[in-house]
């Protein structure tokens, strides 16, 4: 684990930094020492050269390269360090076409710049100062965030929440490590040192600190990437017709046939700020023929995935073998048992349905009049929050990273404490608060190698 070095980066960096396609406007990004002399070289403007123009300023003009114009632009002049990446900038702000960009990028690259790497632009902020990782992390998920929930955990981490709760706990740390090293340095010296008692319960409060930050990822990880909501029941029971009614669109094919659905069909639905990812699965039974006996091991395999199953039955045709045969496939998984078909009964004994499977939660529905699916999509929320709908007052953590290094410190504390308790000599409790702090720098990027980092940032969009 090495401690970063300063960057070292003398490349000048461009990119177009918006989607590809046609838009009413396009930017290609400059950035690093050379990014003005680029810009001097593709611009052409009334007022002068642009390396020439004050700091944050907007300047009309014409983007050449070589003879030929490409385009009439703005170029937004910013010099470091009050910057995104903390660098010299310019950003041309052209007509958005696919061509026009491309031609104004490649002419940067004539000047001078190189291509960016993907979330080059990002990582520069982070190595800059600019950001510290757990920030530079939350650019990418507020790009990505598809339901606001997942927008508010994202611009909350990215103003520093996560960073300002990681900091406070190091820092805890970091005073009972300053004791615990200096008892090592100086162990003749007749230093007061603070009682064991004392640095136990800073290190404990830590501890605790983590372990609230680690009790926050189910819910967090929920929230940026969707819940896996899985319809499986035996054939013809209206699990399309069900996934269309819940997704208010045609998305599934529906028919009388038994063994209509052969693939996996997934479709995505925001319900209170969550993104419900719900697929449609084939019909579990004994599969006639090669293509129904494929689409049955793919149900099984989604099964294996969901977080919360709705297990479809018919309310006309009755309960039979093949349902008892089915829930055992996700037993254990959370379910909801979808009485569906009841237009076809005058009435339906919901606690025979209920005690058949273990009393699970149960909604009546007809998918095809509509019934009963607001009732389901209200036990659906109820469902996917292992308590209330989570409070952003607190940091939230959403990615695997961040609490695989959590546990990694929690670990490493319990160790320290352990020692202490047991009045071993204070290297012992020195190495595993050492490995605490390590492990809490991964997420601010405090202590991090450039594997993980290009790890990290090959994850972003070129551009970013
Ligand atoms: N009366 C009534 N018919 C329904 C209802 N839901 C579905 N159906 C009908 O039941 C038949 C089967 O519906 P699907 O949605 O294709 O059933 P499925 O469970 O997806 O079937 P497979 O894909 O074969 O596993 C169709 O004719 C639907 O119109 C309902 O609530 N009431
Ligand atoms: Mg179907």
């Amino acid at each position: 684990m090495n401690r970063l070095a300063p960057l070292n980066s003398t490349d000048t960096i461009a990119a177009i930094s918006t989607p590809i396609g046609q838009g009413g406007l396009g930017i290609v990004r400059i950035s690093g020492p050379k990014a003005l002399d680029v810009a001097d070289r593709i611009f052409l403007c009334k007022k002068g050269l642009p390396s020439s123009f004050p700091t944050h300023t907007v300047h009309y003009g014409q983007v050449h390269a070589g003879g030929g114009i490409i385009d009439r632009a703005l170029v937004i002049i910013m010099r470091g360090p009050r910057t995104y990446t903390g660098e010299d900038t310019a950003e041309i702000s052209c007509h958005g076409g696919r061509i026009v960009l491309h031609k104004t990028l490649t002419a940067a690259i004539k000047a001078g710049a190189r291509p960016a790497n993907p979330g080059e632009f990002t990582m520069r902020a982070f190595l800059n100062g600019k950001l510290d990782l757990s920030q530079a992390e939350a650019v990418q998920q507020l790009i990505g965030a598809q339901s606001d929930l997942a927008f508010r955990v994202a611009s909350e981490q990215l103003r520093g929440k996560l960073h300002d709760t990681v900091e406070a706990i190091r820092s805890q740390i970091v005073d009972v490590a300053a004791v615990v090293e200096a008892s090592i340095d100086f162990p003749e010296e007749d230093i007061e040192f603070s009682p064991t008692e004392e640095l136990r319960a800073e290190l404990t409060s830590a501890k605790e600190g983590i372990e609230r930050l680690l009790a926050t990822f189910e819910d967090g990880a929920r929230i940026v990437e969707g819940v896996n909501v899985v319809i499986a029941g035996k054939p013809n029971v209206g699990k399309s017709t069900l996934l269309n009614s819940l997704v208010e669109k045609d998305a599934a094919i529906v028919t009388p046939l038994a063994g209509t659905t052969r693939d996996v069909l997934r479709e995505s639905l925001i319900l209170q700020g969550i993104i419900l990812n719900v697929f449609d699965t084939a019909g579990i039974r004994k599969p006639q023929g090669l293509v129904e006996k494929e689409g049955v091991k793919r149900s099984k395999k989604a099964l294996g995935k969901a977080d919360l199953v709705l297990f479809v039955l018919d309310a006309d045709a009755g309960l039979s073998e093949e349902d008892r045969r089915i829930f055992a496939e996700f037993r254990g998984k959370k379910c909801i048992i979808v009485v569906n078909k009841i237009d076809l009964v005058p009435e339906v004994d919901e606690a025979a349905f209920a005690g058949e499977f273990g009393n699970q939660s149960v909604v009546k529905t007809s998918a095809l009049k509509l019934e009963g699916i607001e009732e389901l999509k209200r036990r659906i929320t109820e469902n996917v929050w292992s308590a209330d709908i989570p409070s952003l007052d607190h940091a939230i953590i959403t990615s695997v990273r961040h609490r695989d290094a959590l546990e990694r410190a929690g670990q490493a504390l319990h160790g320290a404490i352990k020692a202490l308790e047991e009045r071993l000599s204070p290297e012992f409790p020195a190495v595993e608060i050492r490995e605490a702090l390590d492990a809490l720098g991964l997420i601010t990027g405090e202590t991090t190698d450039e594997e993980i980092l290009d790890k990290i940032f090959s994850k972003f969009c070129i551009g970013k």
